[in-house]
């Protein structure tokens, strides 16, 4: 019984060594000297010695016992101090790291130009109009003067939703509908998205963005729009920027003018942003025509207008000399990122 005993005692030692976790610790104890554990049956045999042997065996085994106790409780300090100090590690933080960078993102190109434009105008006295994407016929062509016939209503160049509903192919309603509501002096732009039904290519997109001006009060003449615009080109271009107005024909307004800026990048000697020109076209103007005022209730005797609009994508490619209006919809952040 001795000799078990002892057994019994080195085992254990040995085990106890090869043990790694808590609970393979536990599992061991109960195996041990739980109820049914080993040296619990060892010692529950002690009845069958004699008198004599009985309490030397006895003390024996109650050393063994608190010897394998105390080895256990060791053991099972020694494991939870390792398994914290393992989550201690694993959960370090170090605060002098660098941070990691975090990317915010900017506005798009086409929005950040279109912003530039609006407070140019602000600052002029200028209030932003905003009116519906999906317009009525009759105030995208009729009350702008466009004849039934013209071929901007074609089916080929404009998105109908139904005979009389489309997709608004220029900001002019917008102006329409404010000169319908309000009574001059009026002095508003208009910029938002429009649509025509163009195939993309370099200079064409079925969706783009437009920013139209409109001034009507009495008296205003074409040298107004001229000063006006003279002054912006200035702001958007910079201070040497001049201005010249060409002849042009739009149904909306009478006389009618297409507007050129002085090349910004070589002063008007020619080069590859203005083609050799010397001059950029950014922009379509003139007298808003008669028909107009009178179709929103303002009577022409008294009042007069001038109106100017813009493509807010030319402008942009002009601003930053791209030569592909598609770069600006791809969203390619390769691209996005120099702006
Ligand atoms: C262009 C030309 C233009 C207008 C837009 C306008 C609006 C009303 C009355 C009269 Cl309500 N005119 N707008 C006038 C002249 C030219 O745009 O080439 N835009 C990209």
């Amino acid at each position: 019984m001795r000799d078990l005993l002892n057994k019994i005692k080195t085992d254990a030692e040995q085990h106890l060594g090869a043990i790694v976790s808590e609970e393979e610790l536990e599992k061991f104890r109960v195996e041990l000297l739980g109820k049914k554990g080993a040296l619990t049956q060892v010692l529950r045999g002690m009845g069958a010695l004699s008198a004599e042997e009985r309490p030397k065996i006895g003390q024996l085994a109650n050393e063994i016992r608190a010897s394998i106790e105390n080895k256990i409780a060791q053991k099972k300090e020694a494991l939870a101090k390792a398994a914290l100090e393992r989550k201690l590690e694993s959960e370090k933080i170090d605060v002098t790291a660098p941070g990691v960078p975090v990317s915010v993102g900017k506005r798009h190109p086409i929005d950040q130009i279109e912003e530039t434009l609006c407070d140019i105008f602000r600052s002029m006295g200028f209030e932003i109009a905003e009116g519906p994407e999906v317009e009525y016929d009759t105030y995208n062509f009729q009350k702008l003067n466009i004849p039934e016939n013209h071929p901007a209503r074609d089916t080929q160049d404009t998105f109908y939703i139904s005979d009389a509903i489309l997709l608004r192919s220029q900001t002019s309603p917008v102006q329409v509908r404010v000169m319908e509501k309000q009574r001059p002096p009026i002095r508003i732009i208009s910029p938002g998205r429009v649509y025509r039904s163009d195939a993309v290519d370099a200079t064409h997109s079925p969706v783009f963005h437009q920013l139209e001006g409109l001034v009507v009060d009495k008296g205003i003449t074409m040298s107004d729009l001229k000063g006006m615009l003279a002054a912006f080109a200035k702001q958007m271009f910079g201070e040497n920027t001049k201005i010249r107005f060409r002849p042009h024909h739009f149904p909306f307004t009478e006389p009618s003018a297409e507007v050129d800026v002085s090349c910004f990048v070589c002063g008007g000697k020619g080069c590859r942003v203005c083609k050799n020109e010397g001059w950029i076209e950014i922009l379509g103007s003139g007298m808003v025509h008669p028909n107009v005022l009178r179709g929103c209730d303002i009577d022409p005797n008294i009042y007069s207008g001038f109106a100017f609009g813009m493509g807010i994508e030319r402008i942009v490619m002009i601003k930053y000399a791209i030569d592909d209006m598609r770069l600006l919809y791809e969203n390619d952040l390769r691209f996005l990122e120099q702006f």
